[in-house]
């Protein structure tokens, strides 16, 4: 293959987990309009074009400086035709006609809506929209059956889609490990997600538990999520078990992309704060998500919970793509050699696909 050289007279890799891409980059507006028609085309079905405009905004995210015009985007891969247009309009006049079509749009709007609704997807969304439904209000007033997770959702709807601040998510990590340590001394909490990757506010806390002696972790979660609850830190939570087996083989784990088999809790806790938004009333709902990794698996499951979702779907197209392995939270499997390639540490992981290591602050992609 012919390596394409962008203007910058850097080489930008095609996969975005052979490029490093940091928190901040110098192509805000661009990135943010090709992402708003990236949603859009989620919220229509369109997997497809939005993963294309998805590509196209990482790309950009990974620029050492600010595109001045339309001709340094040069050969860069993954940027199409529509893209192309986008990224043109807003360099142009500022703004894309287009984007803001969108963004006005009372589809793109009330789906907006509806799916920062804890537990509410495309589906839902989409489904609610067609029967009418566009405000919050609709939802209880035409009494729309709502799961119990939605209920909870809707009920902190306020709070959920407040940022939440890295010392909340660091208090929060301090509390389950807290817990944890009753239960399993030597057991370790470790924050990942987007605050992993760097990002000084996020929409969740992810947390991964693990103990150094593999077996040990199993019946923590119940136990530090009991307690927790006991203590009344938890406002929701729906826990789910493991249901992985290495035994059973390289297991694609078909469907969604990133849903692995962890036992792991979906929670909302009651967080006490002093400041911002919850400060009148003393605390603030904060979404955590809790989940267990055997300690072999562990490199694995915190790659694959720190994220970016564009860095992780990438790792694993690379991974199928280029190496034939098959690549997800568990385990790396090399369909040619028949076998597991184990890992103690991420660094490995990315030896065994033969990549550069890439650290968390620039898996921003
Ligand atoms: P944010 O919370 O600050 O908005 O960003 P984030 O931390 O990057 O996003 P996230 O939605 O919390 O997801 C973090 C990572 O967790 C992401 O790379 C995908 C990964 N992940 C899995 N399995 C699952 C799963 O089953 N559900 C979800 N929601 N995320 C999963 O590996
Ligand atoms: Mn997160
Ligand atoms: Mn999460």
């Amino acid at each position: 293959r012919v390596a394409e050289l962008a203007p910058h007279g850097r080489q930008m890799a095609p996969y975005a987990c052979q490029r490093r891409t940091p928190l901040l980059h110098s192509n805000q507006p661009l990135t943010e309009a090709l992402e708003t028609l990236a949603e859009e085309a989620g919220f229509s079905g369109s997997e497809g074009r939005s993963l294309a405009f998805t590509r196209a905004a990482s790309v950009l995210k990974a620029l050492p400086g600010r595109l001045g015009a339309l001709e340094e985007l040069g050969s860069l891969p993954g940027i199409g035709e529509h893209s192309r247009r986008v990224i043109q309009d807003v360099l142009e006049d500022g703004v894309c006609t287009e984007v803001e079509r969108v963004k006005l749009s009372e589809r793109y709007r009330t789906m907006k809506l509806f799916t920062k609704i804890f537990g509410v997807g495309v589906r839902t969304a989409s489904r609610w929209y067609q029967e009418g439904l566009r405000t919050l209000l609709d939802l209880q007033e035409r009494n729309t059956k709502l799961t119990r997770q939605q209920q909870a959702g809707l009920r902190h709807y306020g709070d959920l889609n407040t940022p939440v601040e890295r010392s909340e998510a660091e208090s929060t990590s301090r509390a389950v490990q807290e817990a944890v340590k009753r239960f399993l001394p030597g057991a370790s909490v470790t924050l990942a997600g987007g605050f992993r990757r760097g990002k000084p506010r996020g929409h969740d806390v992810d947390l991964l538990l693990t103990h150094p002696e593999e077996g040990r972790e199993v019946g923590l979660l119940s136990r530090v999520v009991s307690w927790l609850d006991s203590q009344g830190l938890i406002l929701y939570q729906h826990s789910q078990e493991n249901s992985y087996g290495l035994r059973e083989g390289p297991e694609p784990l078909g469907g969604r992309d990133v849903m692995d088999r962890f036992e792991r809790c979906f929670s909302i806790f009651r967080l006490e704060v002093q400041g911002g938004p919850g400060a009148a009333r003393g605390w603030k709902a904060v979404r955590v998500d809790l989940v267990v990794a055997p300690v072999s698996q562990f490199p694995f499951a915190l790659l694959g919970w720190t994220g970016s979702r564009h860095f992780e779907r990438e790792l694993r197209r690379f991974a199928s793509r280029e190496r034939k392995m098959v690549l997800n939270s568990h385990a790396l499997y090399d369909t040619r050699q028949n076998l597991f390639l184990p890992a103690a540490s991420e660094e490995e992981i990315f030896q065994h696909l033969g990549l550069e290591y890439v650290p968390p602050a620039q898996r921003n992609a």
